[in-house]
């Protein structure tokens, strides 16, 4: 990277204000609050929506251009000094799982504002356009698949294939992307952009890692792949008082039979390969009726591409062999190969870390992120910042206010570079 852009790295950095970037984030983190410090904002939901008007409301009040695309994907933009030159972006998601953190996506996002407030504030010209991004539906609670609008932008999704689905409430998405375009109406729709010049990604680490190690600074060099499957298990409903076992097709008994099969097919003493089992559906659900079907949401991931692949293969086969007196059908609803960042931009994340005087770690991404679809599309990186005690996707999740500055300023540094 050229050095002539050290004083505008080092000038957008001493910009970021650790008082304003805090009180934002603890702002938008009482979008959705629910007890205990977490947030519930699922994706399209009216939360979520009043957390786009904020982004929209204050680039607004910053003279930013706000841009929205098909699947609703809102971006800020900061004009570079060649307007046609390709964007670099950077962001995050806005939306949260049911009991979620205040930071997990939402850092990524008022990270990016606070850097292009930054580079206002330092007078720093980029050539290129800086873009803010929230993708749609990251986590994948509400609607599936995740990473829904990362995945429409970087063409690894058709829209119109998924347009017809609805929600876990039974709102048909289509609905929902609609009101998500009409709750921003200052922003203007736009088809795809390209080329990207590079995508980066600041977001907290969800894992123990950084702050057992005491360095604020996570540079990444790639994420784990991960599938996604869908077990129904189909069984019979009958009363729970009169129904001999005998006669029983009971849903749910089968659904933990075929659990323990797969935890023991999945089980790795090295602890590298993750399974779970975070999703359970049993209809009627009632006491005193047997079960008529389950559901399982499974969630596999690992670093190695054909460990993925081996293990994935044979869940279907697995599930149905342990099954006892019930069908089962399994579905592939999400899938992604493990993926490497760009050495580019990982050198960039880790001189900008260094130029700042900011301790740095290379390591890997358990969690998924947009990244990882943005990394098919243009060169891609992310910082991590520590969290307490690495928790995530729980009230619990927490981080201090330097934490937060120190990711910002890396990310103002690095898109100074990545945008010069
Ligand atoms: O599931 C994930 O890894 C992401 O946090 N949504
Ligand atoms: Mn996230
Ligand atoms: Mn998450």
């Amino acid at each position: 990277m050229a050095t002539h852009c050290n004083p505008d790295r080092i000038a957008a950095a001493a910009a970021v204000d650790e008082a304003r970037l805090w009180s934002r984030l603890v702002e938008f983190g009482e979008i959705g609050a629910i007890g205990g410090g977490g947030v519930c904002r699922l994706a399209l939901s009216d939360e979520e929506l009043a957390a786009r008007r904020y982004i929209a409301g204050w680039a607004h009040s910053r003279g930013h251009r706000v841009f929205v695309d098909a699947v609703a994907n809102l971006f800020v933009r900061r004009e570079g000094t060649d307007p046609a030159a390709a964007p670099v972006i950077t962001g995050s998601h806005i939306d949260t799982q049911p009991q979620g953190g205040r930071f997990d996506g939402a850092y990524g996002v008022i990270a990016g504002l606070e850097a292009l407030a930054a580079l206002d504030e330092a007078a720093v010209q980029t050539r290129r356009p800086i873009e803010v991004v929230a993708w749609t539906n990251e986590e994948g609670v509400r609607f599936t698949p995740g990473a829904m609008g990362s995945m429409v932008f970087s063409g690894a999704l058709a829209l119109s294939d998924i347009a017809g689905r609805r929600g876990s409430d039974g709102v048909p998405l289509s609905g929902a992307l609609a009101s998500a375009l009409a709750a921003t109406p200052q922003a203007t729709f736009r088809q795809t952009v390209r080329p990207i010049a590079a995508y980066v990604e600041a977001h907290i680490e969800q894992g123990p890692e950084l702050e057992a190690k005491g360095i604020p600074i996570g540079v990444v060099e790639g994420i784990q792949g991960v599938r996604w499957f869908d077990v129904d298990v189909v069984g019979s409903g009958a009363h729970a008082g009169t129904t001999p076992l005998a006669r029983r097709r009971d849903a749910f008994q089968d659904a933990l039979r075929i659990v323990n099969a797969l935890n023991e097919w999945t089980s790795d003493p090295g602890d590298v390969l993750r399974f779970t089992v975070g999703h359970v559906e049993v209809t009627p659900n009632s006491r005193n009726t047997v079960p008529a079907r389950a559901r399982l949401g499974i969630d596999l991931r690992h670093p190695d591409a054909g460990v993925l692949r081996e293990k994935g293969d044979r869940i279907a086969a697995i599930a149905a062999g342990a099954a006892r007196h019930c069908e089962v059908c399994v579905r592939e609803v999400f899938t992604k190969a493990p993926a490497t960042f760009d050495r580019q931009v990982i050198d960039t994340i880790e001189t900008a870390a260094r130029l700042l005087r900011i301790p740095s770690l290379r390591m890997p991404s358990g969690a998924f992120h947009d990244a990882l679809f943005l990394n098919d599309l243009c060169p891609t990186g992310m910082i991590f910042i520590p969290c307490e005690r690495g928790i995530s996707h729980d009230p619990a999740e927490n981080i201090t206010a330097a934490q937060a500055a120190a990711g910002a300023r890396v990310l103002a540094a690095t898109l100074v570079a990545l945008a010069d």
